[in-house]
């Protein structure tokens, strides 16, 4: 079946600190979320293996994809896709250990795009397309270079960085899904946050 990477939920539980992390993306899965990355810089591989275990089942409840950000060994142990940076494990060995599995990679140049494309990767992750403070070490991608991307593959883009349902209507069909954190979970009531951004994405589909 054809992945949905429309409503693409990143998680980070500095957002939420009085809500557990499977509470709030149950919250986000019920808004509609469509798929959900576990995303976590700043635990130990024991926590880390925790929450991945716990959103499996969830998301396995939801019929959404769990995609588990950097680690592929926690990917591999849960049954997961997997995300990967630049300075991840390459591609070209992650798909070794994960044959079949999805795998997505984050790209911010043609030629990195694709490279990703040729060596097998089932979405690539573009960005950052607006400014963001989630990430500090986020470079920030110029339109153009996401257009010249676009043009130069056809493996699904998405978009990260910034993106809420003011700014969505900006990126026409440049992207295939919208990966999002703080416009999910830094709000108060999640499930109706992430209700909101779909139809804000529907919209934004819609007027192209
Ligand atoms: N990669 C590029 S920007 C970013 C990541 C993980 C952070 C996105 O977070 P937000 O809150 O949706 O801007
Ligand atoms: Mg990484």
């Amino acid at each position: 079946m054809e992945t949905d990477y429309f409503v693409y939920a990143v998680t980070d539980r500095r957002f939420h600190p009085e809500l557990n992390l499977i509470d709030a993306v149950e919250a986000a899965l019920k808004g509609g979320a469509t798929i959900v990355q576990l995303r976590e810089k700043e635990t130990s591989g024991k926590i880390f293996l925790e929450a991945a275990i716990g959103l499996k089942a969830l998301t396995e409840r939801y019929g959404v994809p769990l995609i588990i950000n950097d680690r592929i060994d926690i990917a591999m142990l849960v049954g997961a896709g997997l995300h990967i940076g630049q300075e991840d494990i390459p591609l070209r060995e992650a798909r070794r250990l994960l044959p079949t599995a999805m795998i997505g990679v984050s790209v911010s140049t043609v030629e990195q795009a694709l490279i990703a494309e040729r060596e097998g990767a089932n979405y690539l992750g573009v960005g950052s397309l607006f400014l963001t403070t989630t990430k500090r070490d986020a470079t920030f991608m110029p339109k153009e270079t996401l257009e010249a991307i676009r043009q130069a593959v056809q493996v699904p883009l998405v978009g990260i960085g910034g993106i809420t349902q003011e700014n969505i209507g900006e990126l026409g069909s440049l992207v295939d899904g919208y990966a999002v954190i703080s416009t999910l979970f830094a709000k108060k009531e999640i499930e109706r946050a992430t209700q909101e951004f779909r139809e804000a994405a529907k919209q934004a589909r819609q007027s192209i």
